[in-house]
């Protein structure tokens, strides 16, 4: 059997003596408990990385304060360029940091490649906006005064990533914090370490070749405590978390509580409007891969199709018959479709969603189930499950991480599958079906979906970096990478200059001494 390239791919990445728990990412002070990495793909160990104390937290912080104050006071079209070069480190690296992401996570290889992609259009993104990191000009209602108003780095920036997205979601915070003139310290998730290590080795050689402190590129491993100490340190004026609503809950509290920033990118329960004027076979395309692709694993996978009764039954054999089509198998053999789960907890969580919604009444319409026998020694490959069901259910209103796939029927108009659509607690992404005009306009007008993301005519997930990337409600409110997302990584200053030899008081105020 073929290792896929996987051992070329470490060693290009940095990480060969990763078994000693060596932390081979500069400026990785970490000396704690090794966290150790197994594949979700065949279930062997990839290698193991040494976790962060307190103690070493706090040599990671020193060097990330002392490195902002050298970071910020340089030109940010010149910080751009250093993330120009880290964009071009990721281009020589996209095969073997997509083979890893692949191989640690368990997306198919295209998929890794493709999340490699995001890091790269980020990066690129991020040195055009660092010539126009630009605030307004207003009229002065006093003479002989000019006001306008500048956005100034805000410092360090926690980062807090989920397994799901290993490396793209890191970027897309750090490119923009890095240009903005932030530094950051980056906390993965302790499911895909190696991920993290990676990283740090792209990003601490570009540094380096810069004669550039790595303490702007900071590395910290670990769980949930990890996470408490970002979302607790005063000295860190913004945490960016990605990650389950749960997570987001506490770390949204313990920030605000000592009034720090915090952009969340939570979970989703996100939808497809399939209406009588769909295009069957693109509904097809788009509802398969939302649901399926990553294994069901992105907070924009597609969890709930809402159907018109009308075209129900065409719709639901059409659906059917593309999941007969699927090969689950090894991600990193591209004729396969879908790789394993994470781990043999989102195995039990998918099970435990099956039984679910068929103790609510729901009727399953594909049969998921646990694969076992050669290729399947990991215990995390499942089979895709779709189920009829009923929005009002307990386990249709929750994000299963997990490619199950709820059929829920609407009749009469677009504003009754707009009213399903919203029904639930989460607002990330949503979608619609359909050559109507009317219906499209509808869903995406103020009484439409209520998401922070909303397509005609494409799925749910697969966002270009382009627009801003968040949602509402649950979701969390944050929004991430294009658009005008980099103004919460800077904090903004309005000033007000008088250029006469009159001191006129605002307001009409006389003060007369
Ligand atoms: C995530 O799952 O956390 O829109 C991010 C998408 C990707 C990003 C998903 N561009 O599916």
């Amino acid at each position: 059997t073929t290792d896929f390239g996987i051992k070329e791919a470490l060693e290009t990445l940095g990480l060969k003596d990763i078994n000693e728990g060596t932390s081979t990412g500069s400026n990785n002070f970490s000396n704690g408990e090794l966290i150790e990495s197994y594949s979700p793909v065949d279930g062997k160990l990839i290698g193991k990385v040494k976790s962060t104390t307190k103690e070493d937290y706090e040599k990671v912080m020193e060097a990330a304060t002392s490195a902002f104050k050298t970071w910020r006071t340089m030109p940010a079209p010149q910080r751009g360029e250093v993330v120009r070069q880290f964009g071009e480190k990721l281009r020589e690296k996209k095969e073997a940091l997509g083979k890893l992401v692949s191989y640690e996570m368990g997306k198919s290889y295209q998929e890794g490649l493709g999340e490699v992609q995001e890091m790269i259009d980020i990066c690129d993104f991020a040195v055009g906006l660092s010539r126009q990191l630009h605030g307004l000009t207003m009229h002065s209602e006093r003479p002989g005064h000019r006001m306008y108003e500048q956005y100034h780095p805000l410092g360090v920036v926690g980062i807090i990533s989920a397994f799901n997205f290993p490396v793209a979601v890191w970027a897309w915070n750090t490119a923009l914090a890095w240009i903005c003139g932030d530094v950051c310290v980056w906390k993965p998730s302790e499911k895909t370490p190696m991920c993290g290590v990676a990283c740090q080795n792209i990003a601490a050689e570009v540094f380096a070749e810069n004669d550039l402190p790595e303490g702007i590129c900071c590395l910290v491993n670990g769980d949930y405590k990890v996470g408490e100490y970002l979302s607790k340190d005063t000295r860190i004026p913004l945490v960016s978390a990605t990650g389950s609503t749960r997570m987001g809950k506490i770390v949204a509290k313990e920030v605000a509580g000592r009034l720090g920033k915090s952009l969340l990118e939570l979970g989703g329960n996100n939808a497809i409007i399939v209406t009588p004027d769909a295009d069957i076979k693109m509904t097809v395309i788009g509802a398969v891969f939302g649901a399926v692709g990553t294994a069901g694993q992105r907070c924009t996978s597609t969890r709930r199709l809402i159907i018109h009764d009308s075209i129900y039954d065409k719709v639901k054999d059409a659906v059917v018959a593309a999941y007969g089509q699927l090969r689950i198998g090894n991600p990193l053999d591209e004729n396969n479709h879908v790789g394993p789960l994470i781990d043999k907890d989102a195995v039990k969580m998918y099970e435990a969603a099956l039984e679910k919604v068929v103790a609510e009444g729901g009727n399953i319409v594909v049969e998921g189930g646990v694969l076992e026998g050669e290729g399947y020694e990991s215990g995390c490959y499942v089979k895709p499950a779709i189920a009829e069901a009923e929005n009002s259910f307990e386990i249709v209103q929750h994000e299963t991480f997990a490619p199950v796939l709820y059929l829920l029927k609407y009749s009469g108009s677009i504003e009754n599958a707009i009213e399903v659509q919203n029904s639930v607690a989460q607002g990330l992404s949503s979608a619609v079906m359909t050559n109507n005009l009317r219906e499209a306009e509808r869903f995406l007008s103020h009484a439409g979906s209520d998401c922070g993301i909303a397509n005609v005519n494409i799925g749910t997930s697969g966002a270009e970096i382009g627009g801003a990337f968040g949602g509402e409600k649950e979701t969390g409110g944050g929004r991430e990478s294009g658009s005008d997302a980099w103004k919460i990584y800077m904090r903004r200053q309005t000033n007000t200059i008088n250029y006469t030899t009159e001191l006129p008081l605002a307001q009409g105020i006389k003060f007369d001494l």
